[in-house]
């Protein structure tokens, strides 16, 4: 037996063995146990690097040991093969998406069987291949079938020069798109979404259910959940529409002194005033420039527009100014807030800078709070004062406290309800861009959305296109 390993001279022959004999064939002998083996596709992005080894190599060696126990072992590859990449590469080398994909296929397939690997390559599968996207296109019309899948307008990413969508990764850290310079603008365009969101609740309690994992990813996956409790209140403008808010503190509602919406918020047109018009539209133009963590960045300078208009306080009656400002986002809750200065940070901190009234509503022991006169929000326990029915009761969240009796007061009233919120977003699956699965839908412009049958599956996508090289996608209207 030689003593030094050459990987040349022993595994090209022994996987020519392997090879000949069919022994990662996929065994169909219904009397013996199943087991399917199925790692991760890769992005066929050209070369496999040492992280794609090590989990391919995990798969395996769970495959063989499984063959060797008798079972039937499914043990396939295949390839994430639709995305952004093969249309960049597209447009800086002028070569088709498609050409660009199927070369880094081979050349990676290739790499696996060096390593080995013990893939059934009959059972080899590309997403961007017809035959594999057709189950993509019927599963997505199961979704939209069972009202789990829905078109509704979602801020994008917009280059005005290039006059494109980009993905988040197109733009740079300073909100440049990667092409063109341009300043990328926010621009709502009709958008496809998936309700993962109708899961929120089922996905947060059976994080239970995973005992074995780390306590930093389950916390991880907590807070992607984000879920809050709290309250829907609904206020009147005085033009009579109904202004619905959340909120997490339903019993400051007595200190509730101004209010603010989104600039996005689909009132405010009705809300401006003649006067305030010109200010709301550059504050507007403004904040679409922005992203949503320059927003909601804390440390920096509250800005906002007044609307002109006032809504009234649905458990005192009292008259208060509706302002749009750029911490208010449009993708959380409802996009309006009550701001209550005395007792949130965001809210005294806009207070202050714009001379609007701060009313305190939950006392701190052993202090007496002036709503004129303190310094920052006070957003601890204490006990409620000035809030008629709340008066008295300990400020807090557990039972028989403030936020517990605000909400019964609430219902009891017809002023609002109960509420959670959650931080999820429902999941955008459209991408404006050419390299991925057609939508299997036809906009009738009579009956609106319709599934294509499941027998005229698949909607091929167009191969015959030109790339203008200009980052657009080559099948967006000309014009
Ligand atoms: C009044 C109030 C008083 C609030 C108070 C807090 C403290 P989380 O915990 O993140 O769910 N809010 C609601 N929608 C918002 C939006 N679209 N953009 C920015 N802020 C929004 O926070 C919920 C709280 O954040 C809500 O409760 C609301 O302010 C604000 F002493 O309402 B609160």
């Amino acid at each position: 037996m030689a003593d030094k390993y050459t990987p040349a001279a022993i595994e090209e022959k022994w996987q020519q063995v392997w090879a000949e004999q069919g022994l990662d064939k996929t065994d169909e002998d219904p009397s013996k146990p199943k087991f399917y083996a199925l790692s991760m596709f890769p992005y066929p992005s050209g070369n496999l690097h040492m992280g794609h080894v090590r989990n391919y190599t995990i798969t395996d060696v769970i495959a063989r040991v499984r063959r060797m126990q008798g079972y039937r072992v499914l043990h396939p590859m295949g390839w994430d093969a639709f995305g952004l990449p093969a249309e960049n590469a597209a447009i800086d080398r002028g070569v088709h998406p498609a050409k660009w994909t199927y070369q880094n296929i081979d050349q990676m397939r290739e790499q696996l069987r060096q390593l080995g690997l013990s893939y059934d390559w009959d059972r080899e599968v590309a997403t961007c291949s017809p035959d594999y996207y057709k189950w993509t296109q019927w599963s997505f019309i199961q979704f939209l079938k069972a009202g789990l899948a829905y078109q509704k307008e979602a801020a994008v990413n917009w280059d005005p020069i290039d006059q494109t969508v980009l993905a988040n990764e197109q733009v740079d850290s300073e909100g440049r798109s990667w092409r063109s310079g341009a300043k990328v603008e926010r621009k709502l365009l009709k958008q496809w979404f998936l309700k993962i969101t109708e899961y929120a609740d089922e996905l947060l309690q059976d994080l239970d259910k995973l005992p074995g994992w780390p306590e930093r990813v389950r916390l991880m996956q907590e807070n992607w959940i984000g879920k809050s409790t709290g309250a829907k209140v609904t206020f009147k403008t005085e033009q009579g529409d109904d202004l619905e808010v959340f909120t997490t503190r339903p019993d400051t509602l007595w200190g509730a002194t101004f209010m603010v919406l989104s600039p996005e918020h689909p009132l405010v047109e009705k809300l401006t005033t003649a006067e305030q018009k010109a200010a709301i539209a550059a504050y507007q133009a403004a904040a679409a420039a922005k992203s949503d963590i320059d927003r909601t960045d804390e440390g920096k300078e509250k800005t906002g527009v007044w609307t002109g208009s006032y809504a009234i306080n649905p458990v005192n009656g009292e008259q208060i100014p509706i302002w749009i400002a750029d911490y208010v986002l449009m993708g959380y809750g409802t996009g309006a807030i009550m701001a209550v200065p005395a007792h949130d940070g965001r809210d005294f901190a806009f207070a202050r800078k714009f001379g609007l009234d701060v009313k305190v509503v939950v006392q701190p022991e052993g202090e007496t709070l002036d709503g004129a006169t303190m310094a920052e929000a006070w957003p601890g326990e204490g006990v409620m004062v000035h809030s008629g029915p709340l008066d008295g009761l300990p400020a807090g969240k557990g039972e028989g406290q403030s936020v517990e009796k605000a909400i019964a007061w609430l219902e009891k009233e017809g002023k609002g309800e109960g509420q959670d919120n959650f931080r999820l977003r429902d999941w955008l699956i459209s991408r404006q861009r050419y390299w991925g699965v057609p939508i299997p839908v036809i906009h009738c412009p009579s009956c609106g959305i319709v599934p294509v049958p499941d027998e005229q599956l698949p909607v091929e996508l167009p191969q015959d296109v030109e790339f203008s090289g200009r980052g657009a996608s080559p099948l967006s209207p000309v014009g």
